[in-house]
């Protein structure tokens, strides 16, 4: 009978075919070319009824378990290629069910979290907050803070400019930010001024050229010394939660008169004497002074009326008292174990 020779084809044949496919798009079209409607077992199953009832029966039993073969293999193939894109996709992204690798969670850098921390003593104490442009003119870096046209600080050695004719530079320190507070409001005044400095100078343990302050200013019609030296001196106790040995020194600044210099106790070495502190047992961590009368009325204000105080302090130097760094380049080296440890 012409019709089981054919039956006997397919069976022979679909296993062959089967082992061709790789995709469940082929493996559709593998099926379709079986039991489709025009699938090859589909249209031997219509012409049985062309059949005598002994052949219809014969051919109709072998038709049906080939169907339902096919329909089998159909069904655990499928399986078998879901779960192989699976793995494959396992492979990709590995095994999720182990134990996650380590991640290491990121935190705030030292300068950035001291930095926060002498703000927010600042803050307590009443001071305002105000920022200023990091590249600055001549006007606001130099000239209205009472600097001589002759002062080295103007030098190219000293200061980068960004554009020697526009005049314009990276700010050498915070104080430009007194001009442009004080040249926009009335007294009295007291703010922080937090941000980055530059300065073309040699790095070394103690020295970056690149590095941050803190400047801070009252100008009001009592503001004096006296009021600077205790400010200071609780916001030294405060940030280092002791009481450190503290040295006031006469110091010079064009924009200060008079003017001091501010050194703590060398916790690195407890005023022993080291490299950090160049064996002076004292660090040097701020400038301050009495704003100069020229300063004030260069923005306006009366210097009959007004006076204050200023002050500005290097941050990479609190924080290394303050972490027992002797060094400020591991700052910038972005040294993941040096960095893990705050
Ligand atoms: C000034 O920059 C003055 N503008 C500070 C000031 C403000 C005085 C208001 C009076 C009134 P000085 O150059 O000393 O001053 O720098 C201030 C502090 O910045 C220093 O005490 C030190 O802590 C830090 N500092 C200075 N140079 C560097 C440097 N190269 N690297 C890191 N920190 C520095």
């Amino acid at each position: 009978m012409k019709i089981l020779v054919q039956l006997n084809r397919i069976r022979e044949e679909y296993k062959e075919s089967l082992e061709k496919v790789r995709t469940t798009a082929e493996l559709n079209d593998w099926k379709a070319s079986y039991l489709g409607k025009n699938g090859k077992l589909s249209v031997i199953l219509s012409a049985l009824k062309e059949l005598s009832l002994e052949e219809k029966k014969a051919a109709g039993s072998s038709a049906n378990e080939i169907k339902n073969e096919i329909e089998k293999f159909y069904a655990s193939y499928l399986k078998k290629l879901a779960s192989e894109s699976y793995l494959k996709k396992i492979e990709k992204i590995g095994d999720p069910t182990l134990p996650s690798v380590f991640l290491l969670k990121g935190h705030p850098h030292p300068l950035y979290k001291t930095m926060r921390e002498i703000i927010g003593i600042f803050v307590g104490f009443g001071f305002d907050i105000a920022l200023g442009p990091e590249m600055e003119d001549e006007y606001h870096n130099f000239t209205a803070l009472n600097f001589p046209e002759s002062h080295p600080a103007k030098e190219m050695q000293d200061t980068f400019y960004v554009n020697s004719p526009s005049g314009l530079l990276l700010r050498t320190h915070t104080s430009p930010v007194q001009i442009r507070v004080m040249a926009n409001s009335s007294p009295p005044l007291k703010f922080i001024a937090p941000g980055r400095v530059y300065r073309h100078e040699a790095v070394d343990a103690s020295h970056s050229c690149v590095f941050h302050q803190v400047e801070g200013f009252c100008v009001d019609k009592t503001a004096n010394l006296s009021d600077l030296k205790s400010i200071l001196e609780i916001f030294v106790c405060r940030f280092f939660k002791k009481k450190l040995k503290i040295r006031f020194r006469p110091s010079f600044f064009p924009f200060t008169e008079p003017s001091v210099e501010v050194d703590v106790e060398c916790l690195m070495c407890g005023s022993a004497g080291c490299r950090v502190c160049k064996n002076s047992g004292y660090l040097e961590m701020l400038g301050a002074g009495m704003v100069h009368p020229n300063v004030l009325k260069n923005c306006g204000i009366n210097p009959e009326e007004f006076q204050g105080y200023a002050f500005g302090l290097g941050v990479e130097r609190f924080a290394m008292l303050k972490y027992n760094i002797d060094d400020m380049r591991l700052f910038y080296q972005n040294d993941i174990r040096f960095l893990r440890q705050f």
